[in-house]
Formats: structure tokens, C-alpha cells, sequence
């Protein structure tokens, strides 16, 4: 017996930014969180709170989960409550620990969809915000109205692994992209200049990059690299000024000495005329 739209499990940043977007978008909308306090501002905006996990499974037809990691989900979820719902999983975790809680989820008779969440709480209501999700079509069809309240829901496909791994591929860009912006912040800033002065111009040629790694993408798949832009060798001498300009002002160069060598090990294989995409197949090699 179900007497509410969906469920929210977790309230801490995130799921409280949920099941906030979800009231404003109009769907009864009942919560629970482990911390009951946590509920207190949310049954203000019309939040009913369960007073266990289990009630909270079978308030509703669709579950959402947001919290710490999968050990936290396994605690609370019941397939007894759950049995003939689906849950939509936007805790972060690994592809493997998505798919098996699918493979559980289906033992007990549950649907299951797995979501990355690509934004932080703030950004939770913005059409603009990304939010990917994987699983079965029907589990992503049926809930899409309500995922809807949250940004754009992106749907990957049946794998439910494939939201985390997209998740976790895309926040690595962002902690390689965010530290070399802090490197390169560290250099200037060893100068003279302020960050401030000097992001306008990082912002730019972030945008400058994004074109190259459109262009290097066919590279990546067909495995082939021409060298028409830019080849390593000018680049691995490129480098060596990076590494420099770091040393002599006493900043870290690990990232700059990494960077050299990748440059350095695809020279010694032969491929120093070849393109930075090249890179790749080091990494695949590892
Ligand atoms: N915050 C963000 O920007 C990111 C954006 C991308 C997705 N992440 C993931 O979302 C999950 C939750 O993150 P969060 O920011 O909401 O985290 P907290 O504010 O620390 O809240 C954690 C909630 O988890 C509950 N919890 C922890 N352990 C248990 C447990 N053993 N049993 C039941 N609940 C548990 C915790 O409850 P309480 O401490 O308030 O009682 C909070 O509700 C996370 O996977 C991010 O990677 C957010």
C-alpha cells in the first residue's frame, strides 16, 4: 500500500536538495534519513517522514537512495518493502557495485536504475544540470517524470553499470583538468600575477582544449594518431619548459614530470611523430 509519489532515503547534502526539488515540483514526497533531525526542514515544505527505512520503501512506488556509499545502502534497504518498486540508486560507487545491486535488486523482484549525479547540491533543479542513469528503459521511462524535478536526466543504456562508470571517468577529467588549472595558478601566481587575473584567459584555452579532444576522439577509437597539429617530440621539448619553470620557483612538479614521461616512454617506442593521443595506448598498457 503505497500513499505517496516517491521516496527519499538519505538526507544529507544531496538528498535533501532531492526530495526539496521533488516537493517544489509537486510530488507527495515522503522521507526518511538515519538522523531524523535532518527531516525537520523538509516536513516544513510537505514532506511526510517515515519513521523507519522499511516504512519509507513502502510509502511509494519509486525509491530514491542518496547516501555516503553502498555499504550505507545495503543497511537500510529492505526487498521485503521494496518488492515490486523500483529503486533509483544515485549513491556513488563503482560500475561492479551497481551492477550487482541490479543483480540483487532483480532477485527480489525489484526494479532497479542507477544514477550518477553531475553536480553538486546548488546546481539540483537547474534544467542545465546533468544527471546520467543507466538500468532497464522501463525503470528509466517510468520514473521520468520525477527525475525530471532534479536537471536533465541522460539515459546510458541497459548496463547498469555504465552511469557510474561514466560518473567516475567524467570526475577524473575534472580533478586532471582542476589541478592543472592549480598548477598553472601556482606558476603565475610565483610571479606576481593573481588568479583572478590570469583564469579569464585559463577558461579560454579550456575551451581551445575541448576542441583538440573533439578532434582526438576518432583517433582514440580507430587506434591511428597522425601527428597533423602537434607531435609529441614538439611537444616532450614543450614540456621540459613546464618542468623547468616549476622547478626554479619551487613548485611541485610531479604533474609536469608525469606529463614528461608519457611524452618520453612514446618517443622511445617510436612514436614521437605521432599526436598526443598517442598517449592512450600507454595507458591501456598499464
Ligand atoms: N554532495 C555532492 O556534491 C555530491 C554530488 C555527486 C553525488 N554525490 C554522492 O551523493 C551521496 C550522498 O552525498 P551527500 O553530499 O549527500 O553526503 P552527506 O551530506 O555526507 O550525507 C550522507 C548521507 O548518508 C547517510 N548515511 C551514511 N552512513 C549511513 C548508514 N550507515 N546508514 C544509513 N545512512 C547513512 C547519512 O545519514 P546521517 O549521517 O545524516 O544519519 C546522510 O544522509 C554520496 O554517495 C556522494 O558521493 C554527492
Amino acid at each position: 500500500m503505497t500513499n505517496s509519489d516517491v521516496t527519499v532515503l538519505g538526507l544529507g547534502q544531496m538528498g535533501s536538495a532531492l526530495a526539496a526539488a521533488l516537493l517544489r515540483a509537486g510530488h507527495q514526497t515522503t522521507v526518511w534519513n538515519r538522523t531524523a533531525a535532518k527531516a525537520t526542514a523538509l516536513a516544513a515544505e510537505g514532506a511526510q517522514v517515515a519513521a523507519t527505512a522499511a516504512q519509507a520503501q513502502a510509502a511509494s512506488p519509486v525509491i530514491i537512495a542518496c547516501v555516503l556509499d553502498y555499504p550505507a545502502l545495503h543497511e537500510i534497504l529492505d526487498p521485503a518493502a521494496l518488492a515490486g518498486r523500483t529503486l533509483v540508486n544515485l549513491t556513488s560507487g563503482s560500475p561492479e557495485q551497481a551492477r550487482e545491486t541490479a543483480a540483487w535488486a532483480a532477485g527480489h523482484g525489484i526494479g532497479y536504475l542507477d544514477g550518477g549525479i553531475m553536480i553538486t547540491p546548488p546546481g539540483i533543479s537547474n534544467p542545465a544540470s546533468m544527471l546520467l542513469y543507466s538500468g532497464p528503459r522501463t525503470a528509466f521511462t517510468d520514473t521520468g517524470k520525477l527525475l525530471s524535478a532534479f536537471g536533465e536526466a541522460i539515459y546510458l543504456g541497459a548496463d547498469p553499470g555504465v552511469a557510474s562508470l561514466y560518473d567516475t571517468a567524467l570526475l577524473g577529467i575534472m580533478w586532471a583538468s582542476m589541478t592543472g588549472w592549480l598548477h598553472a595558478a601556482a606558476l603565475v601566481t610565483a610571479d606576481g600575477a593573481t588568479a583572478a587575473e590570469f583564469t579569464p584567459l585559463a577558461i579560454r584555452w579550456l575551451g581551445d582544449v575541448s576542441g583538440f579532444v573533439r578532434a582526438y576522439a576518432q583517433q582514440v577509437d580507430e587506434r591511428a594518431y597522425p601527428g597533423f597539429d602537434a607531435t609529441i617530440d614538439v611537444q616532450a621539448a614543450t614540456i621540459e619548459h613546464l618542468v623547468h619553470a616549476s622547478e626554479v620557483r619551487g613548485i611541485d612538479a610531479a604533474l609536469p614530470k608525469l606529463l614528461r614521461d608519457y611524452a618520453k616512454r612514446a618517443v622511445a617506442q617510436g612514436h614521437g611523430g605521432d599526436g598526443w593521443a598517442r598517449v592512450i595506448e600507454l595507458l591501456r598498457a598499464a
